[in-house]
């Protein structure tokens, strides 16, 4: 089977070309050759106020692009996390082994507080407890995702190696997956932030359902600079720079290539081009989301027995974390 891989995504919006790049196409590649474990993070999803109606319907539209995208249920498991208690019930015990301190010092916490004032809520402070749950559950070895968890991936570490260390193996340590290229797609129109679901700008964001002539509108209106050279430099041209990086990632070409490639330094040409393959990149997986869509029992039956799954393997960690804290088992036998 390999070892074994888990990542997730909120259902809090329709994902972005940076959720593609940055992580979807990694799972995929990922599934030959490792015991993948792909979720739907609707528990952290909450942290921020959402529609019921809309988080339901998010929350299966997430489970058909992550099979649209190219995660095969016969290889890979792929479930809801609040199908299986166990994420919310080790949550609470790691919760126990976290400092105030380190959860204060996460950026993500940070950032999310600056934005919705109005809701600082417990479960956002904890939202990185929550994850090191998720992924310390199933005796974890390689986390894929983009450069912006990195933070929580550690923090994750820090608590496992805190908890073997009092109580003896119960954890495997798992290690961070970023991609060298693809991990930290930027904001077409401030190229400076990531590029986020939760962006207020629709032309912000190229999301993976566009249709081609949005994506196309989209790096057309993206933000470059007054500088008219076409260089890789994140500090003075953040906007050339994320264009250059897209095209390299979804064409597979190089660095050197790139700028061999558009060695005239016309703007408007690498906008256009980038809009081009990003569009037939993504078209195939639109196709293929709607055709799932309309699925909605075959969706079902993944979804069920992926949570079975899961839940078997979760039980038997969150068993093994409860006996060695000296929480008593149930008298007379397994429930
Ligand atoms: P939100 O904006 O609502 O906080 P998000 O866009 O960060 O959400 P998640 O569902 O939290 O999306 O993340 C799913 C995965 O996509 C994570 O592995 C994350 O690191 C990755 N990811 C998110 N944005 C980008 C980006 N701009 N570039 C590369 N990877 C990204
Ligand atoms: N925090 C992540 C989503 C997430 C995740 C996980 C990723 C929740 N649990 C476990 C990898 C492994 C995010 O905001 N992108």
């Amino acid at each position: 089977m390999g070892p074994v891989v888990f990542s997730g995504a909120q259902p809090t919006g329709q994902l972005t070309l940076g959720n593609f790049l940055g992580a979807l196409r990694n799972w995929v590649a990922m599934q030959a050759s490792h015991d993948c474990i792909f979720c739907i993070v609707d528990l952290h999803a909450l942290t921020v106020r959402q529609d019921p109606k809309e988080l339901r319907e998010r929350s299966l539209e997430l489970a058909a692009l992550y099979l649209a995208c190219g995660i095969d249920p016969a290889k890979s498991t792929v479930f809801i996390q609040s199908h299986v208690p166990a994420h919310a019930e080790l949550a609470w015990l790691l919760s126990t082994f976290t400092q105030m301190g380190e959860l204060e010092r996460m950026t993500q916490f940070k950032d999310k507080a600056q934005r919705h004032r109005q809701n600082v809520n417990a479960g956002l402070f904890t939202y990185p407890v929550l994850m090191a749950a998720d992924i310390l559950l199933y005796q974890t070895e390689k986390v894929p995702v983009g450069e912006d968890q990195k933070q929580h991936l550690e923090l994750t570490r820090d608590i496992a190696v805190r908890f073997n260390g009092l109580y003896g193996q119960i954890f495997k340590i798992p290690e961070p997956m970023i991609a060298a290229d693809g991990a930290r797609v930027k904001d077409l129109q401030e190229p400076s932030k990531k590029m986020s679901k939760s962006a207020e700008s629709e032309l912000a964001r190229v999301m993976i359902l566009d249709d081609p002539k949005e994506v196309v509108k989209k790096f057309k209106k993206a933000v470059t600079d007054g500088l008219n050279q076409i260089c890789f430099d994140e500090e003075n041209q953040p906007g050339v720079t994320n264009l250059l990086d897209i095209w390299c990632v979804v064409t597979g070409h190089s660095k050197e290539e790139a700028l061999a490639h558009f060695s005239h330094n016309q703007y408007g040409r690498l906008k256009m081009e980038t809009g081009e393959v990003v569009a037939a990149a993504l078209s195939p997986v639109r196709e293929e989301f709607a055709r799932l869509r309309r699925e909605e029992g075959y969706l079902d039956s993944i979804l069920r027995q992926g949570a079975l799954q899961a839940r078997q393997r979760a039980g038997r960690t969150l068993a093994d974390a409860y006996r060695v804290v000296g929480l008593p088992p149930l008298p007379g036998g397994d429930s």
